[in-house]
């Protein structure tokens, strides 16, 4: 039976091409700032951000995680969205190695009010946390892949501004956020102290990450990466992917976009699924199940053993994410399966 994975973005394998470009790719010792290929993807993703420095990591998670503690001291606390994925699915890192507490904020399709951030910073005095940072998520994961607008992140940098506060911007996706708004990523990244970006999502490589920033900010970065176990030495192969990626995979991510408001649409012509539109921006879907006669992990289940594969968020949603290697018959299967559910 063939298998459509639509679990993550992250599901993708190297392509033959791309595992030839990995396999011979020039390596040195990272640790010692040695290695070509990860030197080139730093000054490359530098370029792209428009920031002074980048540097490699393993993962999204380590990404966001050395930039919160190059930022912050324990004890301080960080401002985010309720649906944060710091907050909700990196393993309690923020608290665990920073020791920092975050102070999550219920947004709007990810987006939050800055009124509401105004009012969560800590005043001065010593019985509070000292707010020192603001962490924002573009696209947004939990809430569907949502774009957060350049003008609304503005509002959010003004009042970061007024009250000497860094902003660090988890940018798995901002590829897929700056081909669905036209907003470029040097645009988006300028409001930034700090941005992290990943290769092994919709770019489709297989492992890696990347921080950007100031030269001073990344020389701490480095720092935590070696105190977290990311010291990778002849890591140039898995940089090699990236570069792959984004030169062969970055603008293509319109299709995955098309592909899941396809999805989208269709499944909402279906008895019990409700997909709202407004959240379905970009690579990701979340369709609502509370009006099906079955719960979210049951659905799932039906639809794995019919060879569609997608993931229950929570009793009542399940999420869908379009990638490389999902085509439009994909789509197409994906509905007429889900036809017969008869969860209506
Ligand atoms: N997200 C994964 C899961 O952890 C949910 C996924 O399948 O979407 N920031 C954002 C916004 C992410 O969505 C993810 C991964 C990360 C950071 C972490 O990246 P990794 O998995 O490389 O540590």
């Amino acid at each position: 039976m063939q298998i459509v994975d639509l679990r993550s973005d992250t599901v993708t394998q190297p392509s033959a091409e791309m595992r030839a470009v990995m396999a011979a790719a020039p390596v040195g010792d990272d640790v010692f700032g040695e290695d070509p290929t990860i030197n080139e993807l730093q000054t490359k993703m530098a370029e792209l951000t428009g920031k002074e420095a980048a540097l490699f990591t393993a993962s999204g998670t380590q990404a966001n995680q050395t930039a919160i503690r190059a930022h912050t001291q324990p004890g301080d606390e960080v401002i985010c969205e309720g649906w944060a994925h710091i907050y909700n699915y990196e393993a309690g890192a923020p608290a665990a190695l920073a020791g920092v507490q975050l102070h999550p904020i219920n947004g709007r399709l990810g987006v939050l009010d800055p009124d509401m951030v105004e009012a969560a910073i800590r005043p001065g005095d010593h019985h509070f946390a000292q707010t020192r940072l603001i962490s924002l998520e573009n696209t947004h994961n939990r809430w569907g892949g949502t774009v957060y607008p350049l003008k609304e992140i503005k509002k959010i940098r003004r009042i970061a501004r007024k009250h000497r506060l860094k902003m660090h911007l988890d940018g798995a996706r901002l590829w897929n956020a700056s081909i669905a708004s036209g907003t470029s990523i040097k645009e988006f990244a300028a409001q930034f102290d700090s941005v992290s970006m990943c290769f092994s999502k919709g770019l489709g490589a297989p492992t890696g990450s990347v921080v950007c920033g100031s030269r001073k900010f990344i020389d701490r970065v480095h720092l935590y990466r070696k105190m977290y176990g990311g010291g990778m030495r002849q890591a140039g192969i898995l940089a090699a992917g990236a570069l792959y990626a984004i030169e062969h995979n970055f603008e293509r991510l319109t299709e995955d976009h098309r592909r899941i408001k396809a999805l989208a649409e269709a499944l909402n012509q279906l008895p019990g699924f409700v997909v709202n539109m407004q959240t379905v921006q970009t690579n990701i879907l979340i369709v609502d199940t509370s009006l099906c006669r079955k719960k979210a992990p049951e659905i799932v289940e039906e639809l794995t053993e019919r060879g569609i594969k997608m993931i229950a968020f929570s009793p009542t949603r399940i999420r869908a994410v379009a990638h490389l290697h999902i085509t439009d018959n994909d789509i197409d299967r994906t509905i007429e399966v889900m036809k017969k559910l008869q969860t209506g």
